[in-house]
């Protein structure tokens, strides 16, 4: 399999002797020649020195092949790439409900046909710019603590924003990711419960990553922002994807072993929510205050202009100057 060569080229760019790829995957080094080609035609950059052997310059994006070995770990065990799907949650759903899917399962596509936000709002999703994923997780974790999993996704999108692309990505209450008060990623967390524990969780995430402002829709071009805007060049897909699924592995495991303290106090840090005289609109009514706080189950806790609070575990917010 060629993804065995991706686990031995590394990406510091050192060279690797076609005789140890050849003796650490027990082929010929006609072989290996051959499994070389294969993957530089698919995009890979591999560059070949007489003496020296291989090194891997660059990877196409989103291959699954070269991005599980780069987070392969106990909780990430497969990722499926797809060209084009109607939603990755959708998908996800249903491959974990129908087939069994497990926990630890990422799917990710180029491109989304019905690309979905919450309360059936639609999610831009054009091809070869951004990123579309979902994570199939069978939390350990009682369906009051739901809102935990939106709360995770955030704080490992923010993290990974900044890390990728130097973008000081803030959150905005309950699932946005922002630059400058523009949108540039969304989270949906969808689940099916059993009575008393989440069975299933399927996480969305969109990042505008190379998007130009104008590849948006006239409505979403004054609100709506990409990573690509934001740092003035080109970002790298898998280098975003390779993080935040780091992120959320790192913060999951915190989540599960630790409890919630840590990754509260990671979201306030990342906030840009708090503090902020906000109108929130929840179902009919709208609400406005200054949004004071999240609670433990990662409900907003709302000062009122009355002076009491009120938590709040769903709606949108209005920033109000
Ligand atoms: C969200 O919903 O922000 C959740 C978005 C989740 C998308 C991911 S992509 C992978 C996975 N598969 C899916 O099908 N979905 C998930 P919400 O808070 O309801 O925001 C939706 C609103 O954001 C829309 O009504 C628009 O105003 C705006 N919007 C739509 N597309 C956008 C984009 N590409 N960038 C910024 N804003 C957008």
């Amino acid at each position: 399999m060629p993804a065995s060569i991706l686990n031995l080229l590394n990406d510091d760019h050192a060279y690797v002797s076609g005789q140890e790829i050849s003796t650490r995957l027990d082929i010929t080094r006609a072989a290996v020649w051959k499994k070389i080609t294969v993957l530089r035609r698919r995009g890979f950059v591999i560059e070949a020195a007489p003496s020296k052997g291989y090194r891997l310059i660059s990877a196409p994006d989103l291959a699954a092949d070269y991005l599980l070995p780069r987070v392969r770990s106990a909780l990430w065990k497969t990722i499926l790439v797809h060209d084009v799907v109607a939603s990755t949650n959708d998908l996800a759903m249903s491959l974990a409900a129908e087939e069994g899917i497990g926990h630890g399962t990422v799917i990710v596509a180029d491109r989304q046909t019905r690309g979905k936000g919450r309360l059936g709002r639609r999610w831009e999703s054009p091809g070869g710019k951004n990123i579309y994923m979902s994570l199939i997780i069978r939390p350990e974790l009682s369906p009051p603590d739901l809102t935990m999993l939106t709360v995770l996704a955030a704080v490992a999108g923010a993290r990974a924003i900044q890390n990728t692309g130097d973008i000081p990505a803030k959150i905005k209450w309950p699932n946005d990711l922002m630059i400058d008060d523009k949108k540039l990623g969304g989270i949906l967390t969808e689940v099916r419960s059993d009575p008393d524990r989440i069975s299933l969780a399927v996480i969305g995430i969109g990042i505008n990553v190379n998007m130009r402002s104008a590849d948006f829709p006239g409505g979403l071009r004054s609100i709506a922002t990409s990573m690509r805007s934001a740092a003035g060049h080109a970002i790298a897909r898998n280098a975003l994807i390779i993080q935040l699924l780091r992120e959320f592995e790192h913060w999951y495991g915190i989540l599960t072993t630790e409890g919630k303290r840590l990754l509260l106090h990671a979201w306030r840090k990342h906030s840009a929510t708090l503090g902020r005289r906000v109108s929130v609109t929840v179902g009919n009514e709208k609400i406005s205050g200054i949004a004071e706080d999240i609670n433990d189950n990662g409900m907003l806790r709302l000062k009122m202009h009355s002076g009491q609070y009120r938590n709040i575990s769903a709606g949108d917010i209005t920033f109000l100057r």
